[in-house]
């Protein structure tokens, strides 16, 4: 693996309803992750975090695609940064922030790779667009957007679309489905492990999978990680917790296999709320996959 790696914040808080998220960057750094990455001899630069602008009508709560705007301007400037740190050959580290900044992340890398694979592991599918969405939160979008599906200030960010192919995309983890996603899921036929699949088949059978999957039709592989994949017991600070999700140790197993195999080129730790969160716990745990996911072992 890559052993150079920029780490960049985004403290955006507007593709959702619950304030806090914002502050998903600060608490991850409070945690070490810049310690935890140089102690696997990561050479880490951390960019700092993206400006969120509260300012001058960039707060559109009314518009059936809430905060549209804001979240164009920000994801444009994130897919601008990725892209620089995959020009000179860095390793992409995203800190949210809500899951819309996965548009401006996969945007940046997905023209680095002719087929550029996505695992997308959360408790939700985040594959809804205005006409299904039942919020108008465009937390619960980037998915469809980066397979094409939106508005089209978000779809073409980056100048391109779609960034990805339904065929390159394993959704891990998924409890909370709407009737459109489900039905996209489906139309698309993308690869799909529901908890009832990790209950059944194991994590390890799941990841086993998965990167077999992937490793034979891909040529990177992003690492989309909500921390509402994880069961609200493990990380509570999250502002969609779902019940019956994945555990703490199931997690570092996905991310210990993920490591083993070698294949992820970069990653995005997202829905981090200190706010909702017991201690910095939820933080925390986003710290400890991620040396997990780069390389950290027990013995
Ligand atoms: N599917 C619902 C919606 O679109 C909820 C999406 C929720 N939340 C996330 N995304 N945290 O993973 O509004
Ligand atoms: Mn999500
Ligand atoms: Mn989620
Ligand atoms: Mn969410």
């Amino acid at each position: 693996m890559n052993k150079k790696m920029s780490i960049l914040g985004v403290p955006m808080d507007l593709g959702q309803m619950r304030r806090g998220v914002d502050m998903g960057p600060s608490a991850i750094r409070y945690a070490d992750v810049t310690k935890r990455m140089e102690k696997l001899f990561y050479e880490v630069e951390d960019l700092g975090d993206i400006t969120i602008k509260r300012n001058n009508g960039m707060i559109d709560d009314t518009h059936p695609l809430r905060n549209l705007q804001a979240i164009i301007e920000v994801n444009t400037i994130l897919s601008d940064l990725v892209d620089k740190v995959i020009k000179k050959g860095n390793f992409p580290l995203v800190l949210g922030g809500d899951h819309s900044i996965a548009i401006g992340t996969i945007a940046g890398i997905a023209k680095h790779y002719d087929n550029l694979g996505v695992i997308w592991y959360d408790a939700h599918g985040d594959l809804n667009t205005k006409e299904t969405s039942p919020s108008g939160n465009i937390h619960g979008m980037p998915l469809a957007v980066s397979l094409g599906l939106g508005h089209p200030h978000l779809t073409n960010i980056g100048s391109y679309s779609p960034k990805i192919k339904p065929e390159n995309v394993v959704i891990i983890g998924a409890r909370d489905l709407d009737q459109g996603e489900k039905a996209l899921i489906r139309e698309k036929n993308i690869k799909i492990y529901t908890m009832h699949e990790i209950d059944r088949l194991g994590m390890t059978k799941v990841i086993e999978e998965t990167v077999m999957y992937l490793k034979e039709r891909t040529d990177g592989i992003h690492l989309s990680l909500d921390l509402d994949s994880l069961d609200p017991h493990d990380a509570p600070g999250v502002g969609t917790p779902v019940l019956g999700g994945i555990s703490y140790r199931e997690s570092h197993l996905a991310m210990e296999m993920f490591a083993e195999s070698g294949l992820i080129t970069s990653a995005e730790f997202v829905e981090v709320n200190p706010i909702l969160d017991e201690r910095n716990k939820t933080a925390e745990v986003a710290v400890a996959l991620m040396g997990s996911l780069f390389g950290e072992k027990l013995i």
